[in-house]
C-alpha cells in the first residue's frame, strides 16, 4: 500500500489545509505531520525548497501545494475530468496562490508600517483578488468553482475565505469577503456545511 505523509505547520489553514481536507474526504490514510515553528526551523534544510507543504509518497518528497492538491484531487475524485472544468479549477488555485503571496508580503511588518501595508492590501490586491474569485464562482454557476460540484478548488477557496473572516490578520476587516463578494461568503458557508467538511472539523 502506498504510504502518504503530509508535512505542514500545526494550524488548520494555509497551503496545507486544503490538502489535508481532500485526503480526509477521500478516506486516504496518511501521516498528518504538524510541525511547530521550531521543528520546521530544525528540519527546514531537509525539505527540497525549504518550505511546506511537502507530501511524501513512499518516502519521495513532492513539493508545491497546487500540484499536490491536483494530484490528491484526482486520486479521490475531487478534480474534474473535463479539461475546461479542470482549467477553471486551476485558475482559482493559482489566483489563491497570488492571494497568499500578497498577504505574505505584509508579514513581519510592525506598527504603522504594518497598518499602511494592510490598508493598501485591503484596498488594492486583496480586493481585486476577492472580486476576481467572485467572478470565477459566478462563471461556475454561483455555487461551486467548477464542474457543478465541490472540488479541490472549492476547498482552497473555503480555507482562504475562512481565514480572512477569522480576525487573525490585523487591519483586515473580518467582513471583507461579505462586503466585496457576498456570493463568495455564501460559498464559504456552503462548503463549511458540506457533510464531508463538517465531519473533518468535528473530529
Ligand atoms: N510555492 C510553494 C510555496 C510554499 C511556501 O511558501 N510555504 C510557506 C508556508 S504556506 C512556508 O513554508 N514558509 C516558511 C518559510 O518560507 O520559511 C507552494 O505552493 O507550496
Amino acid at each position: 500500500m502506498t504510504r502518504f505523509k503530509l508535512n505542514y505547520f500545526d494550524f488548520d489553514g494555509g497551503r496545507g489545509q486544503p490538502i489535508r481536507l481532500a485526503l480526509h474526504i477521500g478516506g486516504v490514510d496518511f501521516d498528518d505531520v504538524r510541525l511547530t515553528g521550531a521543528q520546521f526551523k530544525e528540519l527546514r534544510q531537509s525539505f527540497r525548497f525549504h518550505a511546506l507543504p511537502v507530501l511524501e509518497i513512499d518516502g519521495r518528497q513532492i513539493t508545491q501545494s497546487n500540484a499536490i492538491l491536483r494530484y490528491v484531487g484526482k486520486l479521490v475524485g475531487l478534480y474534474p475530468t473535463d479539461e475546461l472544468q479542470a482549467l477553471y479549477c486551476d485558475e482559482a488555485l493559482d489566483a489563491l496562490e497570488d492571494l497568499s503571496h500578497a498577504i505574505g508580503t505584509t508579514f513581519g511588518l510592525q506598527g504603522d508600517a504594518m497598518k499602511q501595508a494592510r490598508k493598501e492590501l485591503v484596498e488594492g490586491r486583496l480586493a481585486t483578488l476577492i472580486k476576481g474569485l467572485d467572478g470565477i464562482l459566478a462563471r461556475g454557476g454561483g455555487e461551486f468553482i467548477a464542474d457543478g460540484r465541490m472540488t479541490v478548488a472549492d476547498l482552497k477557496v473555503f480555507v482562504e475565505t475562512r481565514y480572512l473572516s477569522r480576525g487573525v490578520l490585523d487591519h483586515v476587516p473580518t467582513d471583507i469577503v461579505e462586503t466585496l463578494a457576498p456570493a463568495l461568503a455564501e460559498h464559504r458557508e456552503r462548503i463549511a456545511n458540506d457533510p464531508r467538511v463538517m465531519a473533518y472539523y468535528a473530529r
